[in-house]
Parts: C-alpha cells; structure tokens; sequence
C-alpha cells in the first residue's frame, strides 16, 4: 500500500506529504489551502493562475508554478510528488496525468480528497449526491431548501460552486452535505477502494449529450455519470422517463439494503414518486402500512411558485425522494416549496410587454436543457447558438420547429444551425448575428427579435450551446439579454412576476 491509500482521515498522518495540486481555480486553492492546513508539502500548478489566489498561496505557504502545461514542468517532476490533486477541468488526456500514470503516481479529484477528509469535525454529515445533464443545481438547491426546513444542518456544495473541501472544512460541521457532481468531478472518482465515496442517497436526473468533446464518446460520459450510484446505501433515485437512468442504477455496486426510487410526471408505480390527478405523491416512503401514496403538493400550488414546468416538476419529484431518504415529512417539503425561489437566468420573465414575454434561460447550456425550455411554450421566437460542445443540434431544431415563430443564430457556431434550420424549416424566419463585439450581439438580436415577435409569443434565449465564445459564462450572457430586452423597451415593461 502507498501512503495516500493509508489516508482515509483528517486526523491521518498528512504532514510532510510531498502533494502536488493541478490547477488554481475554485477547486485547485480549496484543495491547497486544506493541505496546507494539514501540514503537507502543497506545489500548486496552474496555467493563467489568478492574481489574488497566487498572492493567498504565498500566506499559506504553498508554492506556485505558472506554465501552460504543454508538458510536464521540471519543478513538478523536482518536486516528486507523492500524490496529485487535479481539478475538474483537466482533460483525461492532459499530458501531466499521462506522466503521473506512467510515474504510478495516484491522481485524486478533490471529491476524494473531500470524502477521505470529512471525519474533521464531529460525526461526519451524510452525502446526498446529485448528477444529470440538466437540472443539477436546482435540484441541489431544492433538496438542501427541504432539509433545511426540517431543522437539518445542511449545505449544498460541488459543482454548483461551494467546494466540497470548504464544505467540510466548516468549524461547526454539518449534518448533510448535498453535492452536486459533474460528469469531470465523476470520472476522477474511484468506484472502489480507500477512496470510494458510501452516499446516503444518489440521483442521474437524466442523460443527454454533453461535454462529448472532454469525455471522447456519450459511452464514456454515461459512465462517469453512472459513479454516482456506486456504494449507495439508501436510495438510488431515477428518472422513469430516461431508461439510461434506470439502467444505471441496475448495472451499479450499490449497498444491501438500497432502494431503487423511480420519478415521473406519470402516475407512480410502487417504490415511486409521481403525480395523481395533478397530486405529486411520494409512493416509495410510505409512513403507515395501510397507506397507498403520501400527498406532497399539487400542480396548482408548484405554478404559484413559478415551478410547474414540467422539468421543473421533475426536479422537484426527485429532490422530494432525496429528502424524504433522510426522513423528511411531507408537511416540510410542501412548505419548503413555497418559499423557494429559482435562481436568476433559469427560465427568468425579464419582462413583459403588448402579450409578449421576453424569457432568459441562458442557463441552458447544452440541447437537452434547451428542449425542456422550448417545450414549456407554443409559440416562440428563439435566441440560440453559442459554442456547441461537439454536440448535435439537429434534432433539437427539428423536434421544436412547429413551435417557432422564427430564430436568431448568435455565437461562433453558427454553420450547423443556419444547416439544420435549412433542412427542417426552409420558410423560417431566420436571422443571425455575425458581432465581433460582445457588447453589440444582445442588443441586435433584441431588435431582430422584437421585429418577429407577435402577441401571446415568448422570446426565449435558450442556446443549447455554451456561452464562452463571446460572454464570460451563461450567468454575463443572460444579464445582457435582460439589459438589452430593457433598453429595447425603454422602460415600458410590465411587471414580470404577474406574467409567468
Ligand atoms: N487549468 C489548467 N489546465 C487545464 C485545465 C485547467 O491549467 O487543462 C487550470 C486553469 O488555469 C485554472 C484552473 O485550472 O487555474 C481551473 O480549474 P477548473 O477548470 O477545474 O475549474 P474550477 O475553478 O476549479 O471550478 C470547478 C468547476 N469547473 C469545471 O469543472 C470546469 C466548477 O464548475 C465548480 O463549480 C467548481 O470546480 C467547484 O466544484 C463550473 C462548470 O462549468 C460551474 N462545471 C461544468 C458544468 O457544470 O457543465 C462541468
């Protein structure tokens, strides 16, 4: 056994360990400064290393070296680490892990490094793990809003932007971490040994093309997302609508005793959650004997919370099998669910005005969140493109034609949307933003929007694509949209909370 098998604890002995951290993101300095914490000997490296992080490495007493990594650095190999921390974004193929496998050096993402740390303080807290193409992160957020409301010490972490290191490193502990993972976080866990994470509960909310360019095929990309059920122990939830899911949970090593928990719009089978007559009932965590389902909400009240989208619903079936895992009551959850709120560019009105609405779901990133967002509505104007990810559009723009009014191409990528528009709806109205400028491209596709658009329609920025060819991220891509629907109104918008 090398020595970082043997360290499955804070209280292991971690001083001196020579470390090296891949990386100097959100993930990178969480897991720097940790070591450092623990007393081991932390060499970050990083391409593009930010300034204030490079300054707070110095404080913690962790060295930095700055190189684009084409190859591996001598520093690196002067410093022989024992160990390697590499964050998310890393390829699998980045040529530093290649020389770490041949030097049989192990590579953990900081998920392991969290999950082998989490005795530090008190009794460590369960983990509820969240995965999917779409719907991570409200999901996250609805899950840890349900078990807040039942006085449980929960924090929501990973992916959605809280590293799980921070998470575990809070001084007061906590009694639940809900974690979302993404398919970079999965595919650097191992399924087995020291490090294999035992989570309470799990979910795949749903599998659809995405990030193929990192993983190399779907295949690949669905086994990283299937590590989420490996070891679970109480429930592994799924979704009824996506066999793959289902596939998952039957295919993984899971603990004696764990439930498989199905989810759907339909009316639930046994073990499931599902709706009844417009009831969400939880079938699988039935409290007495006699009883044949357990009401939560109903539709009605969901729409009253802007949450009746029908992936919306979705998330909140699953997010209520996850809570209901760790023994929530149904009273709880139900007003959980009035009180929580969406997050910004998540099917956000930004305005409305003469029976249209303007509606930013920048966040959908990628085609499968774009067709759930598409499906909501009957007639549309569509704002779309961005960076596609390898991905194909085509079904996407064939599946949603009957419902488009016309479409607005912005982003670099534009040549397989102009081609799949061409083939499936050649009289469509179809514009494109050929801007250099990302200040200019919002404000244009408002105007051209704002021509097509006819009363009852909703102008929808869902792209299907990522935003880093001309925004920051999806989150700059959306408050420009919002900003320039703003401006292209002049003011003159009605309230957009009365018009969901
Ligand atoms: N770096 C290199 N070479 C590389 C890759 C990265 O040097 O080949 C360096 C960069 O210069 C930078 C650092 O690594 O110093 C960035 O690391 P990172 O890309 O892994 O990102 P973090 O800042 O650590 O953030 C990561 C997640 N990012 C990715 O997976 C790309 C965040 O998810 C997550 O919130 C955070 O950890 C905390 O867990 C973001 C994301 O876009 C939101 N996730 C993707 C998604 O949701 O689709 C997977």
């Amino acid at each position: 056994m090398s020595r970082p098998d043997e360290l499955t604890s804070w209280h292991a002995e971690w001083t001196g360990l020579r470390v090296a951290v891949l990386g100097l993101g959100v993930t990178g300095f969480a897991a720097a400064d940790t070591l450092a914490e623990l007393g081991a000997d932390v060499l970050v490296v990083a391409a593009n290393a930010q300034e204030e992080r490079a300054r707070l490495l110095e404080v913690i007493g962790a060295r930095l070296v700055q190189s684009d990594l084409s190859e591996t650095p001598d520093e690196l190999r002067q410093h022989a680490p024992e160990l390697i921390i590499v964050s998310p974004g890393f390829h699998p193929d980045h040529p530093v892990l290649a020389w770490a496998a041949e030097a049989s050096i192990p590579v953990w993402g900081d998920i392991e490094l969290a999950w082998r740390l989490r005795d530090k303080v008190g009794t460590p807290a369960e983990w509820i793990l969240v995965t999917g193409t779409n719907g991570k992160t409200t999901t996250v957020q609805l899950t840890a809003t349900m078990l807040a409301a039942a006085g449980i010490r929960v924090a929501p972490c990973g992916n959605i932007g809280i590293p799980v290191l921070d998470a575990i490193r809070d001084p007061q502990g906590w009694d639940v971490l809900v974690v979302e993972l993404s398919s970079y976080q999965l595919h650097h866990l191992p399924r087995s040994g020291p490090g294999a994470l035992f989570p309470l509960s799990s979910v795949c909310l749903n599998v659809a093309d995405d990030h193929i360019d990192w993983h190399g095929s779907i295949e690949a990309y669905r086994e990283a997302k299937a590590t989420v059920y490996q070891n679970t122990r109480v429930a592994c939830v799924y979704n009824r609508a996506d066999a793959a899911t289902e596939r998952m949970v039957q295919e993984a090593d899971v603990q004696e005793g764990a439930r498989a928990i199905g989810f759907g719009l339909g009316v639930p089978g046994p073990s499931d959650f599902g709706i009844v007559d417009g009831i969400l009932c939880d079938r699988a965590f039935l409290e007495e004997r006699r009883d044949q389902a357990i009401e939560l909400t109903t539709v009605a009240e969901l729409d009253l919370a802007g949450l009746s989208a029908p992936h919306m619903i979705a998330n909140v079936l699953a997010a209520s099998a996850l809570a209901r895992s760790f023994g929530v009551a149904p009273g709880v959850i139900r007003s959980a669910l009035d009180t929580f709120h969406l997050d910004a560019h998540r099917i956000e009105v930004v305005a409305a005005r003469a029976g249209i609405r303007w509606i930013d779901d920048s966040k959908a990133t990628n085609p499968h969140a774009a067709s759930a967002s598409l499906a909501a509505y009957d007639s549309v104007v569509w704002v779309v493109g961005g960076l596609l990810k390898g991905v194909d559009i085509d079904e996407l723009v064939g599946t949603h034609v009957g419902r488009l009014r016309g479409a607005i191409i912005i982003g670099v990528d534009r040549g397989a949307l102009r081609e799949a528009f061409r083939r499936h709806a050649p009289t469509l109205r179809v514009f494109e933003i050929d801007a250099d400028d990302t200040g200019t491209v919002m404000p244009e596709a408002i105007r051209l929007a704002g021509e097509l658009a006819e009363t009852g329609d909703v102008v929808l920025l869902a792209p299907a694509a990522a935003s880093m060819d001309q925004f920051t991220d999806y989150a700059e891509r959306g408050r420009l949209f919002g900003e320039a629907v703003r401006d292209y109104l002049g003011g003159e918008a009605d309230d957009p909370s009365a018009s969901r």
